[in-house]
This record gives C-alpha cells, structure tokens and sequence, in this order.
C-alpha cells in the first residue's frame, strides 16, 4: 500500500463551540483554537478536524449550515479561520473542517427560495412532495424522533424531507445542479489551504424509493437504518464527487460511514475516501429502540469487536480509529469498569498503536469523563428528547430515564475541556454555555502537564512512540488473543512490536512465544514475569519489542 502523509499522523477532534472560549462569551471560538495550537503541536497532533463552524443557527451545534462560505459569529470571522489555517501550518499541523452536505440549514438561502417557489430552481435542491390525503407520504423515522416529512413552510399543501432535525432539510443530490454547487463550495475551502475533510452523515445521501418499509418499532414507523438499507446506487455521487474534488487537491477525507460491508468500495486505494472511521465499538448494545434500550458493552466484547474491525480491512486500507466523538458518551465512562488513571491508560493503548489513523476527541487525552447530569434542563442537544419519550412510553419512571439519558446523551462529550481547576475550568471567565463537569477540580490539563504519570503525559508517550517506530504505522496487526480480557496485538514491519493491555481490575497472564528485545513503554514502574509467562497488573498496559 502506498505511503500517505496523513498515515504518520495523530488527529484531534475539535468541538469548537467547547474548546476554549477567546472573547468570554460563554461559547468557544476559533481565536481560542489558536491559541492552544502549541498544546495540540506538544501533544504530537498532525491533523485537526473541526466540527463545523461555518454559519448557522446551531440546532444542532453547526450541522444545520445556512452560509457555507462564511464562519459563523458565534465562533469567529472568515480570517480568524484563514489565521488559524496559516498558524497550524507553521506547525505543521493540518487542517480538516467538518463536511456537513446531506442537509443544510433551513435558514439557508436555498431553502427560503424554495419555500417561496417551490416548483422553481431551488425546490428541486430538496425533495419536495404533493400531500396526499391525510397519510404522510413515507413511515420514515428521523434520527432525532418524529417523522422525516414536515409541512413546507408557506405551504400547506406540500412536505419536504429531512432525515434529522426539522430544522435540517435534506438537500437533493438526484440534482446536478445541486451537486455541482457543493463540488464548487468543497474547492474553494481547499483552495484556502485546509488538507481535506471529514465528511458527516454521508451514507443518508441516496434515498431508497418513497414508500412505506418495515417499522422498527411499535409506533410503525422505519427507523434510518432500515430506510437506508433499501437505498442502492450511492457509489455513483460518491465516486463522482472524489474525481470532482478531492482528487485534484490530494485531499484527505474521512466518512462517517457506519457499518459499510463493502470496505474495498470506501477505502482501498481506489475508494472513495481516504478512511472511514471505525464505529464498531461504539455499535456494541446498540438497540433499534434507541438508548432506553441500549447495552453497555463488556470488555470482552469491546476486545473481540476491534479485533474483528482489524481483521476486516486487512490489505485494503486503513481504518480512523476512535475510542469517542461528539455523538458518544466519554469512552472512559462507557467501555470501562473504572474510571482510574490506569484504566485510562490501558484503554489509550488500545486505541493510539492500532493499525489506522488514531483520532482523539478534545479532553480525552486528559481522561474527561461523563457528566453527572441532575435534569434534562440542565442538558442541551437536540437528540435527548425523543429518547427520552422513548423510555416514559416504555413506561420508565422520569428518574429512570433520566437515568438512560445520561448515560448516553451526546452532552457528555460536549461539556466544556477542562484547562484548569478554576472558576469554568478555565475554558472561559463567563458562564458557558453548557454545564462543566464539576470533577474539573481534579481532572484538567493544568495539573496533568506537571505529572509525568498522567494520562496528558501517557498520550503524549503514545503519539511519541508511533512516530518513531514504522512498525506502529505501517506494519500488519495480528491478533495476540491469548486471554479474553486482555487486548494484545503486534505489529510487524521493520520490528515486532507486541502492545498488551488488561483491560481488567485483576491479574492476568499471558505466556510469549518469543524473548523479549526491549521494554518500549510500560504503564506501571514494573515488570513481573516468571519464564516465559507475564504477569499483568490490573489495567497494566505494554509495548515491547519482541526477538526475531
Ligand atoms: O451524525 C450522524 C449520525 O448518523 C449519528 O451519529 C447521529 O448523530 C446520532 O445517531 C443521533 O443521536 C452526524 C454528526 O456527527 C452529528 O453530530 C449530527 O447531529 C448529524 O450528523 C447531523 O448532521
């Protein structure tokens, strides 16, 4: 497989809007993104994606665009954007921006021309439809409750779509006047020097046929997934959209694809992105019934699952890998059984040294957990209410389903990053917008920066130790499957390098087939082996290089 220059690299996953905040308005900006470029350069980062900022209304935080040529206010000016692009690139750091083109705002130009004349150019920008007696024109569910069809707004007589919020018109992609105009949008922010994009909820652009499909659930309705599984076709738009754009700029993309079992189409040399993220771990326990029946998955489960996404694109490309995001609960909260600094350490080993591109989600390098949310007040995104509903309709207590949608919420991620132990974490001098986790006080980048053995500092060690070792980018991953709580793998190129981790609260061992040539990293000061047999410690993780 050829060499790329975004294989060498790490990613950080920025949430703009709870970075940090440079003009202490309660909401993070992008002056405030660049001045923590240094951390992010001292913390080993290569590639920074930023969920969007472009202008918006924010229902959902900045995936409902309604100018994609201009940056909203809330988070800065078009050269604060050019600013940041030029500072991260004298640290060699390269940019990505968040492509949001399934939908876009229905404050977006497009949209009001087409609720002004809908049977005119820009109606044909959306999928528009006659209503027909009083039966909405398809069972669809929205990913955000409800059904996907609403009264076009002026006109009662007519629905149009939207596979997430109402506020998020689906924009017709069967149109190649409408295509044409995003391959233009998608030129002019490479032309302004960023490296590629990571491409959001890309799978919903081709519809199936409009009708009725099976409900997945009691209201009768068809979820996303069943809807979209009836879709055929989408290789066409996005083949098509690769040579249009990213071709001609070498551009790196990364898809929010979920469960493609088509990998050479989407990552081989020829497919269409440059990776697709790795959502398998955060698929464990998922339920067609939303979060009220969600499982929280075991880590024997969690082991397995990677293993078996590493195995899928053996010889074919190459994975981002991911242990959160902005849609997921903290992954120290959700994968593991406690939430100490070396549970965290061996959950970051599994993560960085994986064959892939390892993408860390801002305060995960700090080891930021789930909030402890005391209402649904007190929350914020627009995804929380319908699961919600879902648990009462199920005949959940409100504590009870409090209870789920805490555990879930996509708030969890969103709190604000934890820079300090002062007022507001240091993120911002005015209340933010979003409720910061009280365990600031002990969790913060301020304190872990003097500890040599914090989590900050592990991570560091991590990004540090796959830069200077080939074999952790480029070399095969087999598995080391020799006990179900213990994740092992090697990898093999110049070196054999075998990464250990018990993800356990207990002992294990684990016998080696070959001697040992160096202790690469070791999360605990020691090393217990009797012959060929070594004893972990609970949560010990270890990178060594073996012989031969
Ligand atoms: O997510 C798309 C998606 O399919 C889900 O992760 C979805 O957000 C989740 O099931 C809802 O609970 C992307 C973005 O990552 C997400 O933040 C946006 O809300 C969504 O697209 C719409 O743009």
């Amino acid at each position: 497989m050829k060499q790329k220059w975004w294989l060498e690299r790490v990613a950080y996953q920025i949430y703009p809007k709870s970075f940090y905040d440079s003009s202490d308005d309660g909401i993070g900006d992008i002056r405030g993104i660049i001045e923590k470029l240094d951390y992010l350069k001292e913390l080993g980062i290569g590639i920074l994606w930023l969920s969007p900022v472009y202008k918006s209304p924010l229902a959902d935080q900045g995936y409902d665009i309604s100018d994609y040529y201009d940056i909203d206010e809330r988070f800065g000016t078009l050269s604060d954007m050019e600013e940041l692009i030029a500072e991260a690139d004298k640290r060699d750091i390269k940019i990505i921006m968040d492509l949001v083109v399934n939908h876009c705002s229905d404050e977006h130009e497009w949209f009001q021309k087409a609720c002004e004349d809908p049977d005119g150019e820009y109606g044909k920008y959306f999928y528009i439809v006659d209503k027909k007696e009083e039966a909405l024109p398809t069972n669809w569910r929205s990913y955000f409750g409800g059904s996907v069809w609403d009264i076009l707004p002026g006109h009662e007589d007519k629905y149009y779509l939207h596979m997430f919020h109402k506020k998020q018109p689906d924009l017709n992609w069967e149109n190649p006047v409408l295509r044409e105009k995003i391959y233009a949008m998608i030129h002019w922010w490479l032309k302004k020097g960023i490296a590629g994009f990571r491409i959001d909820a890309i799978i919903n652009i081709k519809k199936p046929v409009f009708k009725d499909y099976p409900p997945d659930r009691e209201d009768g309705m068809a979820g996303p997934s069943v809807v979209l599984s009836h879709a055929e076709g989408i290789g066409e738009f996005l083949l098509e959209m690769r040579k249009e754009t990213f071709d001609k700029h070498q551009a790196f993309t990364v898809a929010e694809v979920f469960d493609a079992d088509d990998l050479e189409n989407y990552i081989s040399e020829d497919g269409y992105f440059s990776s697709i993220f790795d959502f398998s771990t955060a698929m464990i326990g998922q339920s067609p019934l939303g979060w009220y029946d969600r499982q929280k998955p075991d880590i024997q489960t969690y082991i397995r699952t990677i293993y078996e996404a590493q195995d899928s694109m053996r010889g074919i490309g190459y994975f981002s890998n991911i242990i959160e995001n902005h849609d997921e609960p903290r992954g120290v909260s959700h994968y593991l059984y406690e939430q100490s600094d070396a549970a965290k350490k061996a959950l970051a080993l599994t993560h960085i040294l994986l064959r892939g591109i390892p993408f860390i989600y801002q305060g995960q390098e700090i080891g930021m957990e789930n909030m402890d949310f005391s209402s649904l007040e007190e929350m914020d995104d627009v995804a929380n209410m319908a699961e919600y509903e879902m648990c009462r309709e199920k005949g959940c207590s409100p504590e009870e389903s409090l209870a789920v949608i805490k555990q879930y919420s996509r708030d969890n991620a969103r709190t604000p990053m934890q820079w300090t132990d002062t007022t507001y974490a240091g993120f911002s001098t005015h209340e933010p917008w979003l409720k910061v986790n009280p365990n600031h006080t002990e969790i913060n980048v301020q304190k872990q920066m003097t500890d040599e053995k914090s989590v900050l500092h592990f991570y560091r060690k991590l990004i540090r130790l796959r830069r200077e070792n080939p074999a952790l980018v480029y070399g095969d991953i087999e598995r080391y499957d020799v006990n179900p709580e213990v994740m092992g793998f090697i990898r093999t190129h110049d070196k054999k390098i075998l990464c250990l981790a018990n993800l356990s609260n207990i002992r294990q061992d684990v016998k080696l087939d070959t001697g040992i040539r160096d202790i690469l990293l070791n999360t605990m000061d020691t090393l217990n082996k009797s012959k060929d047999i070594l004893h972990l410690q609970p949560y010990q993780g270890l990178v060594l290089e073996l012989e031969g």
